[in-house]
């Protein structure tokens, strides 16, 4: 997959046409911790079976949890739960594979065996990354984090959320330019939850559009998180209506991927979206 199916010119009349929908797949020990264990395994790949006939585009296969608080994982471990599933996926069904990692030989062992996209809450700044991908010609979604999930919510902090945001924006573009991959493979996501304040979360949420200034396709991962939680003060089982609202706000400010753990639901409001669209008589 290319980034520019990504990132079509836009069509003014059909504004919502191109949006993609990438589905959320964790395999870290609180879904399942090891992906040698069959039964485990195949029920992710009945997830993935589902996610593609409610319509996701993409598979995201997260073999790391990112959540506040997350311990991180080593890369063995992290290899053993998401290369086996990776395979198989690709094996098995025709999709667009996305692995979310921030290690570097995890990012190379997936795009060995086929990945089309890297997802980097880290935004490429681990040791070898750049290079990695350097060498590659797989799409790379660049997320903006403040601090380490450990700690980054304690305290975020920022003069100006989107001047700052764009600022990080710019200078990893900058970086991933001068080691060799082209603009034109980069995606890009505020990181919602990220270290960031409810209030900051909704203040990026309502200006995503500003981030267009920056001429890639941008992700938005709101899915189920805290920032719904809080706000409607509602557990992670009933975070549903809350995340679809999120999901169509971020696709009406032009958000070309939306990261959902419902693809079912988010793909029927995308429609919703779409009608509304048409031009009329
Ligand atoms: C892995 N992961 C968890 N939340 C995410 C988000 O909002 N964006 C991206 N790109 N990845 C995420």
């Amino acid at each position: 997959m290319s980034t520019s199916k990504l990132n079509p010119a836009e069509s003014p009349d059909k504004p919502f046409q191109q949006v993609k929908i990438m589905g959320i797949l964790n395999v870290t020990p609180d879904s399942f911790s090891d992906g040698g264990k069959f039964s485990h395994f195949d029920s992710a790949l009945i997830q993935v079976e589902t996610m593609i006939n409610d319509g996701a585009d993409i598979i995201d296969i997260g073999g790391e949890s990112t959540r506040p608080g997350a311990a991180e994982v080593n890369e063995q471990d992290e290899l053993k739960r998401v290369i086996p599933l990776l395979k198989a996926i690709k094996s098995k069904f025709d999709i667009c594979v996305s692995i979310d990692t921030s290690k570097a030989k995890v990012m190379e062992e997936s795009i060995i065996h086929g990945a089309d996209v890297i997802n980097d809450v880290r935004a490429l700044q681990n040791e070898g990354c750049l290079a990695v991908l350097a060498q590659s010609s797989v799409p790379v979604c660049l997320m903006h984090m403040q601090g380490l999930p450990r700690t980054m919510q304690a305290k975020p902090q920022y003069d100006n959320i989107i001047a700052d945001i764009k600022k990080f924006f710019e200078s990893r573009i900058q970086a991933c330019e001068q080691a060799g991959i082209n603009k034109s493979r980069l995606i890009l996501d505020p990181g919602f939850g990220f270290g960031k304040t409810l209030e900051q979360n909704y203040q990026l949420l309502a200006q995503l559009a500003k981030f267009k200034a920056l001429g890639l396709p941008i992700l938005s991962g709101t899915s189920r998180k805290s920032m719904v939680g809080n706000l409607l003060n509602r557990d992670v089982t009933e975070r549903l209506s809350g995340s679809l609202a999120t999901a169509i706000i971020a696709m009406q400010q032009g958000a070309k991927i939306i990261r959902v753990h419902d693809v079912k639901e988010t793909v029927d409001a995308l429609k919703v979206l779409q009608a509304v669209a048409q031009p009329t008589e």
